[in-house]
């Protein structure tokens, strides 16, 4: 990896600034493994659960010009079984692993974070925002500030690892979530989850092509939306945040951390430019920095606040 990529998140040293988020490749040793060998400077589990879950029928995934559907639904073998494969991962590998949860109440998500806190993993992320389970268990935590604060300041009691709150990109005031994550002490923010639910129809059958019928979008068309709800927590926090949200080529990487993010997630852009995509990306933002005679990443200039 080239030395200008090398940057520090919350006193870990990474190769790279691009993550593997939450949900892309699943959270087997090989999942997070491949994603390390072709340039990811720090890898996500899948959100874990406290019970394993099958997920929402197929199709999971729709494709349509401008991105993706998901609708997984939350699928993963529960935070016991989760854990013993980073726990694998982690004898081989000394790249960061940020352990994803989901619950629905702050005594879940102390509960999973106790498991965390005896695994081999670095960072715990509390995702408060999956927009594909509201039949189940309505719509998500990280819409309100109030149980945000509360989520995380149960967790930050607790846990051993730097909290990482994800935040919803559904939301009136970004400013107020953020604020709300800080002041409940987490350690980094991370946004944005998936945009919506939206659907898409198939006109032949006359349905939505989601079994789910409705489901987060990602992809490029979000990355504006993502872009402007990073730089106004940039604005608002003092922690750092990690960017993500329809990041496909370097440039794009590079208007995230203009926005204000230390660390940039590549998830659907896997889909597009295959598992290599952090290779290809960290050298696009290694040609922009030649370019424009940028010798690190701190050097890139962020958006003054607003
Ligand atoms: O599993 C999912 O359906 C899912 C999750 Br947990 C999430 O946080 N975001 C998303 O787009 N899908």
């Amino acid at each position: 990896m080239h030395n200008r990529l090398k940057t520090k998140f919350l006193g870990f040293k990474v190769e790279s600034p691009l993550v593997l988020p939450a949900g892309i490749m699943d959270m087997s040793f090989s999942g997070l493994d491949i994603s390390v060998k072709n340039g990811a400077g720090i890898v996500t589990s899948k959100s874990l659960t406290l019970e394993s879950r099958s997920g929402h029928k197929g199709p999971v995934i729709a494709e349509f010009e401008s991105g993706l559907l998901n609708a997984m639904g939350l699928c993963n073998p529960g935070i016991v079984d989760g854990l013993a494969e980073i726990n694998e991962f982690k004898e081989r590998s000394d790249i960061p692993v940020i352990v994803s949860v989901f619950a629905t109440n702050a005594d879940d998500f102390v509960e999973l974070s106790n498991h965390v806190n005896v695994s081999k993993a670095e960072l715990i992320e509390l995702n408060l925002s999956c927009p594909n389970v509201y039949d189940e268990f309505g719509i998500p935590l990280a819409s309100s500030k109030d149980e945000v604060f509360k989520i995380v300041k149960a967790v930050k009691e607790v846990s051993n690892l730097p909290v990482i709150a994800k935040l919803s990109p559904n939301v009136l005031s970004i400013t107020e979530i953020a604020l709300a994550a800080e002041k409940a002490g987490a350690d980094a923010l991370c946004l944005i989850n998936t945009v919506g639910p939206g659907m898409i129809i198939d006109t032949k059958m006359v349905k939505s092509v989601l079994f789910n019928k409705f489901g987060g979008l990602s992809g490029p068309c979000i990355k504006p939306i993502a872009l402007k709800l990073i730089y106004q927590a940039y604005s608002a926090v003092d922690i750092p945040i990690i960017g993500m949200g329809g990041v496909t080529i370097g440039e794009d990487a590079i208007e995230m951390i203009m926005a204000g993010a230390t660390l940039v997630g590549v998830g659907t852009a896997v889909y597009y430019r295959g598992i290599e995509v952090f290779d290809k990306i960290n050298r696009e933002i290694i040609e922009f920095m030649d370019e424009n005679e940028y010798d690190s990443l701190e050097d890139v200039p962020r958006l003054e606040k607003l």
